[in-house]
């Protein structure tokens, strides 16, 4: 039976750079979580009789959402509903099923690389049928629809047992529980050859893996230790759990210390990564060295042809705005198109579509080809190993070759985090104020070029999304750039980016921080960060 419930609206249900992002106590609130379910499907039109996919990062709230979503997406008309078992699916995993299985669209409940927990975060993202996040035009309606929501549907179809693989009818729909690993599984194998990547490790290649407590660690268990033969323990924290240990599932060099300090020791393994919340996030060590993410972008896009899938070579490559531009110069070398989107992996899905990009990335430890349309954690690594195995160089090898042929991008990432949101929009406001007079004027020695607001016109559907970031540009190629979190849950976080290019003739093996120190300085002297935060630091550094 379907009962319609009357419902009121809530006003904060606007997605973020990556879907709704909460406090698990505000989807608690009466018919939170199920309001915006409906708002989805109230933006959507034509899915009658189609499939949804539906899978989450397991934390904290997870089975219950999902239990809400068969419901009333049953009541709504959806055909069938294919669910990972246990509602697990990586973001990415959940990308791939979508287009393996031509689904209508699928539900990602994911709050990322965000803490989970009773008292911490959870997300609930749509996808579209490209396997990718909705556009803003999508999200845009989604959100007008929640601020209106008068009732929503939901099918009496009692607690589906996910736990089972298999199908079920419930309330005229079809619900199949799927193996939340082995399509994915596939894919990869699909993509690389697994022949060499186990000859590597048969050769005594040690490898780290670390799932963080999350989504990853049955995927990498099966792809790393079982089908490549990795030796067991190479896998760690691989057991996903609902907190993900009471750690922060973000891969970078603050919450995953433990890793680099590990890469570090004279007996380092050869290689270290690891992952975030829902797997489409990934971090790279090698021994004794830090790729940073803009670098790794750059390197993959350098040696992309080792794989089979891109043996044929890349059609272009997409970076965010605030990413480095070190895969400028890759592309440039390659004679492939480069293209600068705002944050967030939705602005790739057009140019991945389209053909014009075949690998993109983000600083923020994203990178991804066209084989789905998210950001892929495994792939960076098994990218980064199939490099690692044909060209038999250590990671620390192949990026100073790097640095010494396409010259080096220093950069860091600044956040801020839990700034009031009052202080750091004021911030913003007032460094937008001044854009136009900042050209040609210097601080602390080095002269601002241009300074300008991002937009981004969209090349393929003519979209604009206005207000991106602002960037600062010094003489020489040095930049900062400025923007505001879409992802945070709690305040404001602002996150300041800084890059210094330094060519092959140049020094290439400074200490980041101290390379870019100048940069940093004239960044607070520019936007007054310490006079808005009152921070005198920043409370992340990546
Ligand atoms: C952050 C990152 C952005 C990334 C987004 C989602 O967004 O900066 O590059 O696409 O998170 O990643 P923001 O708006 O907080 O800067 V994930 O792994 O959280 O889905
Ligand atoms: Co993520």
């Amino acid at each position: 039976m379907t009962r319609i419930i009357a419902t009121k609206p809530y006003d904060d249900q606007k997605p973020g750079t990556s879907g709704l992002r909460k406090k698990v106590p505000v989807f608690q609130q009466e018919n939170y979580a199920e309001n915006f379910i409906q708002s989805i499907f109230d933006a959507l039109d034509g899915y009658k009789g189609k499939t949804l996919v539906l899978g989450g990062d397991g934390r904290f709230y997870n089975r219950e959402v999902i239990q809400k979503v068969l419901a009333i997406a049953a009541a709504n008309g959806f055909g069938k509903v294919m669910v990972g078992q246990g509602g697990i699916l990586s973001t990415p995993a959940a990308s791939n099923v979508i287009r393996k299985y031509k689904a209508f669209g699928g539900i990602i409940l994911s709050a990322s690389h965000n803490p989970g927990g009773p008292h911490e975060d959870f997300g609930i993202k749509y996808n579209i049928d490209n396997g990718g996040p909705a556009p803003e035009k999508i999200t845009d309606a989604i959100f007008a629809k929640s601020k209106t929501i008068k009732e929503y549907k939901i099918a009496d179809i009692g607690e589906i047992d996910i736990d089972r693989i298999g199908t079920v009818e419930a309330g005229g729909m079809t619900i199949e529980v799927i193996d939340s690993v082995k399509d994915y599984a596939e894919l990869m194998e699909s993509l690389f050859d697994f022949k060499a990547l186990q000859k590597l490790f048969e050769s005594g290649f040690r490898m780290r893996f670390d799932s963080m407590h999350a989504v990853t660690g049955p995927y990498a268990k099966e792809i790393f230790e079982h089908r490549l033969g990795a030796a067991e323990g190479t896998c760690r924290n691989f057991k996903p759990l609902p907190d993900f240990g009471r750690h922060h599932p973000d891969p970078n060099l603050v919450h995953c210390k433990h890793l680099y300090d590990e890469m570090m020791k004279p007996d380092a393994p050869d290689f270290g990564a690891a992952s975030d919340g829902d797997g489409d996030r990934n971090l790279i060590i090698g021994k004794g060295i830090f790729i940073t993410p803009s670098d790794s972008l750059a390197m993959l896009c350098a040696n992309a042809t080792v794989a089979p899938a891109y043996a044929n070579g890349l059609a272009g490559i997409a970076r965010s705005m605030p990413t480095s531009r070190a895969a400028d110069r890759v592309a440039e070398k390659l004679g492939i198109g480069i293209y600068e989107t705002p944050t967030g992996w939705k602005f790739f899905g057009n140019l991945l579509d389209a053909g014009k990009a075949t690998i993109c990335g983000e600083e923020s430890a994203g990178t991804g080809s066209n084989h789905i349309r998210e950001k892929d954690g495994l792939w960076a690594v098994l990218l980064w190993l199939s490099i690692l195995a044909v060209r038999s160089e250590s990671v620390q090898q192949v990026a100073t070759k790097h640095w010494a042929e396409f010259g080096r991008n220093y950069y860091s990432r600044h956040d801020y985090e839990g700034v009031d949101s009052g202080r750091a929009h004021a911030l913003m406001e007032e460094l937008g104020g001044k854009l136009a007079s900042l050209a040609g004027t210097s601080v602390r020695g080095l002269k601002i070029e241009k300074a300008d607001d991002f937009a981004y016109h969209d090349p393929v559907d003519g979209s604009v999304s206005e207000h991106q970031g602002i960037r600062v540009h010094f003489e020489g190629g040095s930049r900062v750039v400025f923007r505001l979190s879409g992802t945070g849950t709690e305040g404001a976080t602002l996150r300041v980016y800084i890059e210094h290019y330094e060519p092959p003739t140049g020094k290439l093996d400074k200490d980041t921080q101290k390379a870019l120190a100048d940069l940093i300085a004239a960044a607070d002297d520019i936007a007054g960060i310490a006079r808005h935060t009152g921070r005198d630091k920043p409370s992340v550094i990546t």
